[in-house]
């Protein structure tokens, strides 16, 4: 139902958006969606790039006098360091051969390609000989412009009570232990807390594993969940391989540069147990209001290992899906690696990076989770124009089996 692109280099002008799909009508908050870009570029752990970067939207079309016209959306987001790197990254002039000093190292310094990094394959694959011509569009910058089309997704799929929140779980060997929260005390504490975790205790550790990690030049990953509350009985399908919406979930967040893994509910653990622990069983209230949010009539669980997911599709119980990313690829101290060029042993490039992005990932997932949310919503419900769409789930959520 929507289609998506995002184009823009790291260190290049900006980022480029497009969103095809998007139903004509809907009221689109700029400063929400620019608020959603700040969430993403916050987080202890995060590198010197972020002290430059302040990034907006600056609508191009698909929006008129503040509403949706169900064209295409497209949007541009500055790089403010393209101030700083337009010798090394121009789209016309060529690379200047005087370069100095740091500039000189951006230009001319790009043949040892960093273990864990696109680089090497990515060369190999393009036929690139300068390693900045891969690493460029493959950094994370990138995922700026997907938690913008993101934003999007989110005001849609809040105007039906669909509510999201994520926070850390995991950072490197420090856990949290467990929680019993509302969504939105998830959203208020995680909000708060410079590592998105909720709680305070279990956050000073992980900024000190962090530390730690800075200190050693290293870098850390970690584990987080994202959390969607409200949504209807139905989205997705278990017909054909392709309208599963757990496969679409893992590959959309996935395709979130460094993950490693995804879970749904109690994921992996589920294989540990008997299905007697597992499933979550079924009751019904006869007077049903309670247990009604979202067409589920009386229908409702006490458990919700299965996060939300059976059988490729929603069953209106919180979707809860779980991802890893491993550690930032970029090291200070950097690893082993073999000179393009030459082919003698080497280490690898070193770059500003960041040491810990997984605050950051939750932001990232709550919107690449948002716009698969939204493709599915549309598909059930229609996609032209919001009227027709908001009659479809109204007629849904009050059918009764
Ligand atoms: C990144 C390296 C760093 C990150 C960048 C992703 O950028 P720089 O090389 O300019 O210091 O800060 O992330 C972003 C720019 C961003 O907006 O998240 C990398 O190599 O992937």
């Amino acid at each position: 139902m929507i289609r998506y692109l995002t184009a823009g280099e790291s260190h290049g002008p900006g980022l480029t958006l497009i969103l095809e799909g998007c139903p004509a009508g809907l009221a689109i908050d700029f400063d929400e969606i620019n608020y959603e870009l700040s969430r993403r570029q916050k987080g202890y752990g995060r590198g010197g790039r972020m002290k430059i970067e302040r990034d907006k939207v600056i609508p191009q079309s698909g929006i008129r006098h503040g509403k949706t016209l169900g064209t295409p959306i497209s949007f541009l987001i500055n790089n403010r360091d393209w101030e700083n790197w337009q010798d090394v990254m121009h789209s016309v002039n060529p690379m200047p051969d005087d370069l100095t000093g740091q500039k000189a190292k951006l230009a001319y310094d790009n043949t040892r390609p960093r273990p864990g990094h696109a680089d090497l394959s990515g060369a190999i694959k393009f036929h690139h000989d300068d390693l900045r011509n891969v690493l460029e569009r493959a950094s994370a910058r990138e995922t700026a412009a997907k938690v913008a089309l993101g934003a999007i997704a989110k005001q849609f799929l809040g105007q039906f009570g669909i509510e999201f929140g994520s926070h850390v779980v995991r950072i490197g060997s420090v856990e949290l232990e467990g929680y019993d929260l509302s969504l939105s005390e998830i959203r208020e504490r995680s909000e708060k807390s410079e590592v998105r975790c909720v709680d305070p205790a279990t956050e000073e550790k992980m900024v000190a594993v962090i530390r730690e990690a800075i200190v050693k030049k290293d870098s850390l990953g970690g584990v987080y969940e994202v959390l969607v509350d409200g949504l209807p009985v139905g989205l997705g399908g278990y017909s054909q391989a392709d309208v599963r919406l757990d496969g679409k979930l893992a590959a959309a967040v996935m395709s979130i540069p460094s993950v490693k893994g995804v879970e749904v509910g109690m994921g992996f653990e589920t294989a540990r147990r008997h299905g007697s622990e597992v499933h979550d069983q079924i009751y019904y209230d006869k007077d049903g209001a309670k247990h009604s949010s979202k067409n589920k009539g009386g229908f409702y669980r006490k458990t919700n290992n299965a996060g939300g997911l059976e059988g490729g599709m929603t069953n209106g119980e919180r979707l809860v899906i779980r991802a890893a990313n491993k550690p930032i690829s970029t090291l200070y101290q950097p690893l082993d690696t073999v000179d393009i060029k030459t082919k003698e042993a080497a280490v690898a490039i070193v770059e500003r990076t960041d040491n810990c992005v997984t605050p950051a990932h939750c932001v990232v997932a709550e919107a690449v989770i948002a716009l698969t949310l939204f493709d599915v919503f549309l598909d059930k419900f229609g996609h032209d124009n919001m009227d027709d769409i908001q009659a479809a789930w109204q007629r849904h959520i009050d059918f009764e089996i």
